[in-house]
């Protein structure tokens, strides 16, 4: 991978580039706004018109029945099986605690205040097809909807050539997925925000896509909640002379395996690792299955900035508010107050990154693009909703009348004034 030694400035400037939002492209917004437009009108028969124009099925049912479901489930390795049912356990256990309580203030005389933390009612999952249908990726959509006590979550995902993939399924029945739709693409999001005869309408919907449905998600917006719009993987890794060049490397390759576009990043201040961990990559990247990807993920996007000191190294991940950071320093929960942006921290030598795409509990659904500014990972806060409720007595309300009809009198509402006033006519 390129490496770059320079200033700290002449480095932020250059990450500041390279994390620019890609554009879409104006032909896709077009014709997914027509897709959605059609759904909405023609409901099923729409989606099946699109599922034969783009996935080439004809699909009769777009529903899975239950007896595929368990068919896949049975028909998946008991090793597999056992393996997601741990993570299960430990994304629930993790996301537990992230529960918020509602509250209920009655500290004022007369007054009772408060806000009432409850479920949507339904959500809808996209999974994508193809090998980006990760069977962890159901289980950490999923998992904090059920927490949040999500009462309908509902699955879509494109028909595959030679039938579904079968961990998804699995994954989909553990988790506890109500029902699956085998519909993909922008036809899928524009069912799930609206409704068709057989596909129900939800409240949110959530999960990666490719481009079209990623702008499905985008316009469908504010009809139904979406989460965040995800993009390519991104790895940063902040490391030392300790730090093993092979194991650097191989976190780093993790990533660079999903996309072409996923985004590898090593900051160090120590020039001697940064050549290691390079010719270490170019010497396992050629050992991976998928090594064209990886290539290309180096090539693309990839970097090692060799920094003056580890305080720099934070300064510039900071920048690049990676979606993954890991931090090989000794004592490496001391730098926790140094990291402002990024999505799932892995602290430590042995925190590889794939140890929280699988197993450790937080969510891995995370952001990316430099969005770790301001975005969160998915967990149990995205499903549910706040109500606030306020109730006063006629004396409490007397107390604060003549603020309340002050402020709607300089409004020029003289109504709300008068609504207030109602309760005191003689
Ligand atoms: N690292 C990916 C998630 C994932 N990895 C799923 C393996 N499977 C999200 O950034
Ligand atoms: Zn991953």
């Amino acid at each position: 991978m390129q490496i770059i030694e320079d200033s700290l400035d002449q480095l932020l400037k250059q990450v500041a580039i390279r994390t620019n939002a890609v554009a879409n492209r104006e032909e896709v917004e077009k014709s997914v706004r027509d897709i959605i437009a059609n759904v909405v009108k023609d409901g099923d028969k729409a989606v099946k018109m699109y599922e034969k124009k783009f996935d080439n099925v004809d699909l009769n049912n777009l529903k899975v029945t239950e007896k595929e479901i368990d068919d896949a489930y049975a028909a998946t390795d008991d090793k597999v099986i056992n393996a997601l049912k741990l993570a299960k356990e430990n994304i629930t256990s993790f996301h537990k605690m992230e529960v918020e309580d509602s509250f209920i203030d009655a500290k004022k005389k007369g007054v009772i205040r408060g806000e009432k933390i409850a479920p949507l009612a339904a959500v809808g999952l996209y999974v994508p097809g193809g090998t980006a249908a990760y069977p962890s990726s159901i289980l950490m959509n999923v998992i904090p909807a059920k927490i949040a006590g999500v009462g309908r979550i509902v699955m879509c995902t494109p028909p595959q050539k030679d039938g579904l993939n079968q961990a998804v399924l699995a994954a989909a029945k553990i988790a506890g997925v109500d029902e699956i739709y085998m519909v993909g693409g922008a036809q899928a999001i524009a069912s799930l925000a609206y409704g068709t005869e057989t596909i129900p309408r939800v409240d949110k919907i959530t999960g990666p896509g490719n481009v079209f449905v990623a702008t499905a998600k985008k316009q469908v917006f504010g009809q139904v909640d979406i989460d965040m719009i995800a993009g390519p993987s991104e790895i940063g890794v902040i490391a030392g002379s300790q730090a093993v060049p092979s194991q650097v490397a191989a976190d780093l390759l993790s990533q660079a395996e999903h996309d072409k576009l996923a985004r590898p990043i090593l900051v160090t201040d120590d020039r001697k690792l940064a050549d290691a961990v390079s010719a270490e990559m170019d010497r396992q990247v050629a050992l991976l299955p998928r090594k064209e990807i990886a290539q290309a993920a180096m090539d693309n996007e990839g970097f090692i900035a060799v920094v003056d000191d580890i305080d720099d190294a934070f300064r510039l991940m900071n920048a690049v508010a990676p979606e993954h950071l890991e931090v090989q320093l000794p004592d490496a929960i001391e730098y926790l107050n140094q990291i402002k942006n990024a999505g799932s921290v892995f602290l430590g030598f042995s925190a590889s990154e794939p140890l929280g795409d699988y197993l450790a509990g937080p969510n891995h659904i995370l952001p990316t693009g430099g969005t770790a500014r301001f975005f969160s990972p998915l967990g149990v806060q995205d499903f549910v909703k706040r109500t606030q409720f306020v109730s006063y007595t006629r004396e409490a309300l007397k107390k604060e009348k003549d603020a309340i009809t002050t402020l709607a009198r300089v409004e020029g509402l003289e109504a709300h004034a008068r609504a207030i006033e109602s309760r005191f006519d003689a």
